[in-house]
């Protein structure tokens, strides 16, 4: 990692980082993501053809990559408050099948702590990702373009919208709610504004994309080629400060029950309970919390 990347990152929002994992935990990420993903239940997620969240929050591997002296230095370096490991997740791509996650940012991953409060997610394909050839990464926005701040803001506006429009008796549908959550980024319009200045890398296995939770991005389909799916692990992290927002969560469950759909995680209501309450303290932790926090001192 050089001076080059901390103020790349700084500046955008994300970057990509070299032989950051080594084969064995790559081998080890292969192995969790393999056996645990498992094809979307309902709408949420349908883009991918296997998925899973919380997968291994608690594993003891990925817990003692948070004391690697080597790993915590490059975060620490890169970020500038104390961070802890949240969650992990799997998300699998079918070649000429999968479309993906289309452009948004982490409002359900993050969905826990306040709008203004800081995560971070360390993003890690399992196989080689060329973007030239057979594609299958993610694109991204720099945030000095465009910050998807506004994303979390308006994502936000919408259970109580939807709300009172049922009220008022219109009948609405899953797709209804689903345009009204990610119409807006992803109308023609926009979608061509954001892939005319979306960034795309390529990767190695061992590299990763470290991005901010503001950061606007999408899944780019597996095209047609040697690789049958393309499987990336994924590492959620938050802000050791950041704060329980008890209406957000609330929020973003209103739709469910409307619906009755499932989001593949209920993280968002166990990680806490009390409004304004520091996440890191919270009693969810206290088994785990010195082992998920990544250490600063390392230089
Ligand atoms: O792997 C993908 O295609 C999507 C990943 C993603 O959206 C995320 O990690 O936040
Ligand atoms: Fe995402």
């Amino acid at each position: 990692m050089t001076e080059e990347d901390v103020l790349h990152f700084k500046k955008h929002g994300f970057v990509k980082l070299r032989n950051i994992f080594s084969p064995e935990l790559i081998e080890h990420m292969q192995k969790l993501g393999t056996s645990q993903v498992s094809a979307p239940s309902d709408n949420y997620g349908a883009g991918f053809s296997r998925l899973k969240y919380d997968m291994c929050n608690d594993d003891p591997t990925i817990l003692e990559l948070m004391s690697d002296p080597a790993f915590a230095r490059i975060m620490a370096q890169l970020i500038d408050h104390q961070v802890f490991f949240t969650q992990g997740l799997g998300f699998e791509l079918e070649k000429n099948k999968s479309t993906g996650a289309p452009w948004h940012v982490g409002s359900q991953s993050f969905g826990y702590q306040r709008r203004e409060d800081m995560g971070y997610t360390v993003w890690t394909p399992l196989c080689r990702i060329d973007p030239k050839d057979q594609r299958g990464g993610m694109k991204y926005m720099s945030k000095e373009l465009l910050s998807g701040e506004f994303v979390y803001q308006q994502i936000n506006l919408v259970p109580e919208y939807l709300k009172d429009q049922i009220e008022a008796g219109k009948e609405l549908t899953y797709a209804d709610f689903s345009a009204m959550k990610n119409g807006l980024i992803n109308s023609p319009e926009m979608m061509s504004l954001l892939d005319h200045f979306a960034v795309e890398d390529s990767f190695e296995p061992g590299d990763v994309l470290l991005f901010d939770k503001y950061v606007l991005h999408s899944s780019v389909p597996l095209l047609d080629g040697p690789i049958p799916s393309r499987l990336a692990y994924v590492l959620r992290f938050s802000a050791v400060e950041a704060q329980y927002d008890k209406n957000r969560v609330e929020q973003l469950a209103y739709p469910r029950g409307v619906f009755n759909y499932n989001v593949p995680s209920d993280y968002n209501e166990r990680v806490a309970s009390v409004d304004g309450e520091q996440v890191y303290a919270s009693s969810y932790f206290d088994e785990t919390r010195e082992a998920r926090t990544l250490a600063r001192d390392a230089g």
